[in-house]
């Protein structure tokens, strides 16, 4: 495979299927012969990680929207620095679990920070780096919390969230999906986990083919 290393980001909301998905993912691009590195949000880096736990913490329910969105901006500047730039750099495909999508998701739809900030961090804290390609796992806020219910576990700190907030996170991804189709594409998670792969496959069958036409 010729194709140009790309910047491959997957999100969704809760119970969305992401994990899942990730591991076909993996199988798909290495047998296309891409050796990709993998990494995920908040988090990624030592640092990143240490942030993730504080982020998630159900005993930190206290923490403010805005000590939120600049940890998740912390961790996604370390991140960018130290892990993504360099590895797209020296030519090798990146694939995140969340970007920045899910900042404008979660802390500007969920929360009600201002796109405009989260617009101003994501210039300087992630130095303007986007994904060539965001595959967003979409379902029904009830199917999703469902699913993530019945996989047990304790929640952490987002999760116990109540459905309404999951419902402004799952707008905000729509709109975002609607306002740059060029980069998104919406799979429909709603669907047995055979079929949301095969919608998956078919898009990065895409995205490869067109990334290595010349
Ligand atoms: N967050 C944020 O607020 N702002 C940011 O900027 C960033 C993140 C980057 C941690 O993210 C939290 O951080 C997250 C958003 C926030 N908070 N929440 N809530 P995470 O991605 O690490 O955590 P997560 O969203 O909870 O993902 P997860 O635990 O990895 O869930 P998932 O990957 O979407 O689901 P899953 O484990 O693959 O599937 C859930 C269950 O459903 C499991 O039992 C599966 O077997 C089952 N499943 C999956 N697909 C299907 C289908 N198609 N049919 C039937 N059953 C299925």
């Amino acid at each position: 495979m010729n194709a140009a290393a790309g910047f491959i980001s997957l999100e969704g909301g809760e119970g969305a299927g992401k994990s899942t998905v990730l591991a076909h993912i993996r199988d798909y691009l290495a047998a296309a012969g891409i050796d990709a590195l993998f990494t995920r949000e908040p988090g990624g880096t030592e640092a990143g990680e240490a942030m993730r736990r504080v982020l998630l913490e159900p005993a930190y329910r206290g923490l403010c929207a805005e000590s939120e969105l600049l940890l998740m901006f912390a961790s996604r500047a370390q991140l960018v620095r130290a892990v993504i730039v360099p590895a797209l750099a020296a030519g090798r495909w990146v694939v995140s679990d969340r970007f920045t999508d899910a900042s404008y998701a979660y802390q500007g739809g969920g929360r009600g920070q201002p796109e405009t900030r989260i617009a101003d961090l994501e210039r300087w804290a992630a130095d303007g780096l986007r994904p060539d390609l965001t595959l967003l796992l979409d379902l029904p806020v009830a199917q999703g919390l469902a699913r993530a219910g019945a996989r047990g576990g304790q929640a952490d700190r987002i999760e116990q969230e109540q459905i309404d907030f999951f419902e402004r996170v799952r707008a905000a991804y729509r709109a975002r999906a609607a306002a740059d189709p060029a980069r998104f594409r919406l799979i429909d998670a709603s669907r047995p986990i055979a079929e949301v792969v095969m919608q998956v496959e078919q898009a990065l069958a895409q995205f490869l083919c067109a990334r290595s036409s010349p």
